[in-house]
């Protein structure tokens, strides 16, 4: 059945009322000045109007509108607005950025100030059905609309908040009647961290994986500001899971690594009183704890680590954050139980994933394992190895204990929790983490929680991802090309310029948030395609037959 907004919230906030968020730390001032010396320049990007659009209703569209052109964008400037007038600016691809624009009188003097709302919208239903009555559980500041007055006009305007859109909707609340408002040069100003565009792939690609490349990288592009932010729309902000998969993407794509640096050192900056690091942090007025603490994204901590310093060589940061590293793994290894097993006691986020009623231990218990076998790889680079030459026997433990203790052995695939669910994350995680005890189990774990009806399944690109890594893990190569292209392809088939934070596709207009409105259409976490096709090889064409020539005679 599914959740209402409602039921929604009031989960969220059973979940949330459980929680001991133990106090912030001491910052960490050498890291935060690292931190800060690497923050790097944005670039902007003017892109003028390309047309403006009407949304019409399309059922079968998983988002339920299209856009239809009905005029070119350079005739904007031609026309007068009167109040309550609208009209929709399409400014041709999804941007972050910023809008300016002159407004000036027609007809007559201005005898008003002339009042505006804006409404951005990264997708056509943002800016296509009314963003109230909103029933979401997270703030209806989040939402994208500014109410504007503009005084003296002719005025030149620059709206000073940043947005993530492609359509810009343009009511014109209230004017004297006595004058029309003309919009000269409506303008979008695109910034980004990113220099430049990567390579495309070969033309032997197909033409839907190369289209879902671009669109990763898009994603990636508009996320990628002075820090990996996870949504340009929201949160803005840095999440350590986001970031794992935002740096694999960059090291392929834009090579922004030393953005990928100074998040790594944001994150060891602003420690928890334990030393965990946070969940996530801001970055503005001042870089700062957010109250959240994520154990499974604590463990990434380690693993985005060691990616960086394997993708880099910067062997110097490995070693300076490595006792960063190690202390999230003493501080997961210290939950567990006497089995060396993890229970998720509710006392401390676990994400995982946004499904509603997802039980995460199994996962978690999963991500910490893979954590260790990353830290292995990391010591074994800068040299540490003798710190740590006790995690092997605890990964071992550990991978006993999840068999003996999670394995459903007549059904062939991992349980969860008290009620002993059957979920895609479980099983992905699982995989990821080595404990089948042969490719050929791993596979049948995941084949078997995928066909089971019941099987809680996941509802976001972030763990979508995990599946499509995990399949690559354990050989299942062509279900992870087919994965890819329909769910990444499904988001393409709906209209996406960027892929989206949630996607369901049973469900298209569920939300994590309980209103489709809040949910962030270019997220960083949804970018990995572009790594699964030009790190891992996924969809790579096979090569030309070779034909040894024939020598002469
Ligand atoms: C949401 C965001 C973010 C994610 C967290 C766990 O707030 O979508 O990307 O990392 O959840």
């Amino acid at each position: 059945m599914k959740p209402s907004p409602e039921e929604i919230a009031a989960a969220i906030a059973a979940e949330e009322a459980k929680r001991v968020n133990l106090p912030a730390g001491e910052p960490v001032a050498a890291f935060l000045r690292t931190a800060q010396a690497l923050t790097p320049a944005l670039f902007e990007r003017r892109l003028a109007v390309a047309a403006l659009v009407e949304p019409a209703a399309e059922p079968g569209l998983a988002l339920r509108f299209a856009m239809r052109p009905v005029a070119d964008g350079a005739t904007l400037a031609r026309r007068n607005w009167a109040e309550g007038d609208a009209f929709i600016a399409d400014f041709g691809e999804h941007l972050t950025g910023y809008l300016s624009f002159t407004a000036a009188p027609t007809g007559s003097v201005a005898d008003s100030p002339i009042r505006l709302r804006l409404t951005f919208g990264e997708v056509p239903t943002d800016v296509a059905e009314p963003l109230h009555p909103y029933r979401g559980w997270i703030s209806a500041a989040w939402l994208p609309e500014e109410v504007i007055t503009i005084d003296d006009l002719p005025a030149a305007f620059r709206l000073a908040r940043r947005h993530a859109f492609r359509y810009v909707k343009v009511e014109v609340l209230a004017a004297s009647r006595r004058f029309g408002v003309c919009f000269e040069n409506l303008t979008a100003h695109a910034v980004t961290s990113a220099r430049g565009a990567p390579a495309s792939l070969p033309d032997s690609y197909p033409e839907w994986l190369r289209r879902i490349d671009l669109v990763s990288q898009h994603t990636l592009r508009d996320c990628l500001q002075t820090c990996f932010e996870d949504g340009p729309r929201r949160d803005r902000r840095l999440w350590v899971g986001d970031l794992r998969l935002q740096a694999l993407v960059n090291y392929e794509t834009f090579r922004e690594n030393d953005v990928v640096k100074r998040c790594l050192y944001l994150f060891a900056g602003l420690p928890r009183s334990d030393g965990l690091v946070n969940g996530c942090v801001y970055e503005r007025p001042v870089p700062t704890y957010a109250d959240t603490t994520t154990l499974d994204y604590a463990a990434l901590y380690c693993v985005t680590l060691q990616e960086y310093v394997a993708a880099t060589g910067d062997l110097a940061c490995g070693r300076e954050l490595w006792p960063v590293a190690r202390r999230q793994i003493d501080c997961l290894l210290a939950r567990l139980d006497e089995t060396l097993m993890f229970h998720d006691g509710g006392e401390t986020w676990c994400f995982i994933d946004w499904a509603f009623g997802l039980d995460k231990s199994a996962a978690t218990h999963a991500v910490i394992v893979f954590a260790l076998r990353r830290m292995l790889a990391l010591a074994g680079a800068i040299g540490t190895a003798a710190e740590v030459a006790h995690f092997g026997p605890i990964i071992d433990g550990m991978v006993a204990a999840a068999r003996a203790q999670l394995f459903d052995a007549a059904r062939g695939l991992y349980l969860s929790g008290p009620s002993m669910q059957v979920s895609c994350a479980t099983q992905a995680w699982m995989v990821l983490a080595g404990i089948p005890e042969s490719d050929a189990a791993a596979r049948a774990a995941l084949r078997n929680a995928l066909a089971d009806p019941q099987a809680v399944r996941p509802i976001t690109p972030y763990l979508y991802h995990y599946i499509a890594e995990a399949m690559l893990a354990c050989g299942m190569d062509d279900e992870a090309l087919q994965l890819v292209r329909v769910y990444w392809g499904g988001m393409l088939d709906a209209g996406a310029d960027t892929f989206w934070e949630a996607f369901d596709p049973a469900e298209p207009l569920a939300s994590p948030y309980g209103d489709i409105h809040a949910n962030s259409y270019c997220h960083a976490w949804s970018c990995s395609p572009a790594w699964l096709f030009r790190a891992r090889g996924l969809g790579r064409p096979a090569p030309p037959p070779h034909h040894p020539e024939t020598p002469c005679k």
